[in-house]
């Protein structure tokens, strides 16, 4: 039994090695993060169980992995550690009752806590205040001289500046691609047909390992300290938190997020404060590090094998996940666009169970180079849509390539792609079933004609049955037509019919809208109708005319204008306004009945009073503009009941918060 337990462990060992070696050397993992600390806790398990059976060399007691030979290698005086997890509030309990239990008295333990950034670990080491050596973790021990690289990074300081700074500092940190420049890094690779990262940290990882320090220069890095090493000649604070506030004086960089807390309480509502505000944060985290802040208590702790006992890593969920490609679907939008869909083995990343993604078009199966039947890692940060980002494996002979079609595959119509676009289009127009469903969606959605009852599988009904044909046929239905749908009945059908009937009043923005013209969204329909005041004014407008629009360029004219010379447009548009959909005339406003002009507004958390949207019509009607996230540019944040993050982020920013009685008051 030994005997097999002891293989067990020599094989998983050997395994997680070559992750540690993808990972840490190449830069180039095979195996999702999640999927590697699962391993490396089975690895941990046996050992535990096996304590005879664990050797010095096993990835449970080394770091990192050794250093590549391309870089001068330097040996850390003081080595770097990794970090121990925790994954749950029962495992933070066991971790602090480790610590009483080390201590042999039980305390009430500050804190100091700081989000997990995810890039790649480097110490900074400054002689006299100027920085002499940078170097990567390593295996903990022996790491590789960067120093050249790490000079390119625009926030790493030089020269330290002030008071009290030691002889000899070494800084440890995080090294990390910010997200708005890893998205638009990425944008213009695959733009240009060079290779894309798969995450901000191996952008980050591969930016840095550079051996021509003049590319990473032109990668948009930056550096966040997280500890101190080496300390000769200086006297330093007892506490972890005002070290790190002593290296911000001297020039460092440090994240905003880091605080003090109190207990496991503390820490745990720390990490559900973080958890919800890490999509506001400009880099990636994977978790929170909790630290004891009384360096002499960490002292008295020590370390173990690979980490401190002082501090423990919290992950969050994971945001990337490896499945496999079962099949892949071609879905025909709105606008005819054909999109191939990816039908996953389902599995749970960044917080929900996903079974579809989308693989965009042609050229995004070309520089993946997926097949089906491949393992993929799934991405899912941030609450965007999942995204393949990786093709792990692919099995040559069992994976089946991906073609895609040559004629729409709901109404066979020819398939066209323009020169140029990466979107291959159904050209059966309103021919086809699916762009009909579609437009019929679009129509009684609720930011359009806001036709309660007439969902997706409503709207699919109808067009199979052959009920209706285009929007304008919503309006001649009958409740004999409707009772027999499926999930329908008397009720239902008569309770449609009057959101059908009650949608005729609307506004002259929503019926722009809802027509579904393409790349005319929600505020350019807004603007088309504040600026033309009427439909026929648009329907007859130039392409000039339509140029002095506010967002209105070239491209969107030119749809315009297509839209509306069509004859089968023309004659919805007719049948619609015959049916009886009319909307209160507008006038040219003048500026003093726009007081808001000129003014940004987020709401966030519930309105009791009037309700989100509602709120959102007043404020514009006023002329002010109502943005869904905060920035400096942000004047006012309204903050209803439950307000989150974006409160957060305002009371950061200093912008004007304002409750939503103060907002009643200024809308009266
Ligand atoms: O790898 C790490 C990332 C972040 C760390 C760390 C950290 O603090 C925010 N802190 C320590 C003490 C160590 N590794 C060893």
């Amino acid at each position: 039994m030994s005997k097999l337990i002891a293989q067990q462990i020599a094989n998983l060992s050997l395994e997680i090695k070559q992750y540690n070696q993808q990972y840490y050397q190449l830069d180039s993992p095979s195996i999702t993060d999640a999927e590697y600390d699962r391993k490396l806790r089975e690895l941990r398990l046996l050992e535990q169980n096996n304590p005879e059976l664990i050797q010095a060399n096993s990835p449970t007691q080394t770091v990192g992995s050794s250093a590549l030979s391309a870089f001068t290698k330097v040996t850390h005086e003081l080595p770097m550690l990794s970090l121990d997890n925790v994954f749950s509030a029962e495992e933070m309990d066991e971790f602090i009752e480790r610590i009483n239990n080390r201590l042999k008295r039980t305390l009430q333990l500050n804190f100091c806590v700081e989000p997990k950034l995810d890039g790649l670990a480097i110490s900074l080491l400054y002689e006299k205040g100027q920085l002499i050596r940078a170097a990567t973790r390593g295996d903990g021990a022996i790491g590789e001289d960067v120093t050249r690289n790490v000079k390119t990074i625009k926030n790493v300081p030089h020269h330290l500046h002030g008071n009290n700074i030691p002889a000899r500092l070494e800084v440890r940190g995080e090294v990390v691609m910010p997200i708005a420049d890893f998205e638009k890094f990425n944008l213009t690779a695959i733009a240009n047909n060079a290779k894309a990262f798969v995450n901000p940290r191996n952008a980050a990882a591969g930016s840095l390992r550079q051996l021509d320090s003049g590319i990473t220069a032109t990668r948009p890095l930056a550096f966040y300290s997280y500890g101190i090493g080496i300390i000769e000649q200086g006297e330093l604070a007892d506490s972890h938190y005002q070290r790190l506030q002593q290296l911000k004086s001297w020039g460092l960089p440090l994240s905003d997020e880091i605080q003090l807390r109190e207990g496991a309480k503390g820490c745990l509502e720390y990490y559900e404060t973080l958890l919800e505000k890490r999509t506001n944060l400009p880099y990636e985290i994977d978790g929170i590090v909790f630290k004891v802040d009384s360096i002499t208590l960490q002292e008295e702790l020590g370390f173990v094998a690979r980490a401190p006992r002082w501090a423990t890593a919290h992950k969050f969920p994971a945001q990337e996940e490896q499945s496999t490609l079962l099949d892949v679907e071609f879905q025909v939008g709105r606008t005819g666009a054909i999109t191939p869909v990816a039908i996953l083995q389902p599995v749970f990343v960044g917080g929900v169970t996903v079974s579809r993604a989308s693989l965009h078009n042609a050229d995004e199966i070309q520089r993946l180079g997926i097949k089906i039947g491949d393992t993929v890692i799934i991405r899912r940060a941030a609450d965007v849509i999942p995204q393949i980002v990786k093709v792990l494996a692919s099995n040559k002979e069992s994976c089946k390539s991906i073609i895609f079609p040559e004629v729409c595959p709901v109404c066979q119509s020819e398939i066209e792609r323009i020169e140029d676009e990466a979107i291959a289009r159904c050209t059966g127009g309103l021919y086809c079933a699916a762009q009909r469903k579609e437009a019929i969606k679009y129509f009684s959605s609720r930011k359009a004609m806001n036709i309660d009852g007439l969902g997706e599988k409503v709207a699919e009904q109808l067009v199979d049955e052959g009920l209706i044909n285009t929007p304008a046929d919503l309006f001649k239905l009958s409740t004999e037509q409707l009772i027999p749908l499926e999930r329908m009945g008397v009720k239902k059908a008569e309770n449609l019919l009057a959101a059908i009937e009650s949608s005729k009043q609307t506004q002259l923005a929503k019926f722009i809208l809802a027509l579904g013209i393409r790349e005319v969204g929600d505020a350019t329909a807004k603007n088309l109708a504040h600026h033309f005041l009427t439909l026929s004014a648009i329907q007859e407008a130039s392409t000039e005319a339509l140029l002095k629009v506010d967002d209105i360029g070239e491209i969107v004219a030119k749809h315009i204008r297509t839209f509306f010379k069509q004859a089968h447009n023309q004659e919805v548009i007719q049948a619609l306004l015959e049916a009886g959909i009319h909307w209160p005339k507008l006038q040219k406003k003048a500026d003093d009945k726009q007081p808001l002009k000129g003014k940004t507004f987020v709401l966030t958390g519930t309105l009791l009073k009037m309700g989100r949207s509602e709120a959102k019509q007043a404020l514009e009607a006023l002329g002010a503009k109502v943005s869904g996230s905060v920035s400096k540019n942000t004047n006012y944040v309204v903050a209803g009941e439950a307000a989150g993050s974006k409160l957060i982020k305002a009371q950061e920013l200093g912008v004007e918060i304002l409750s939503e009685e103060n907002l009643l008051l200024l809308l009266e």
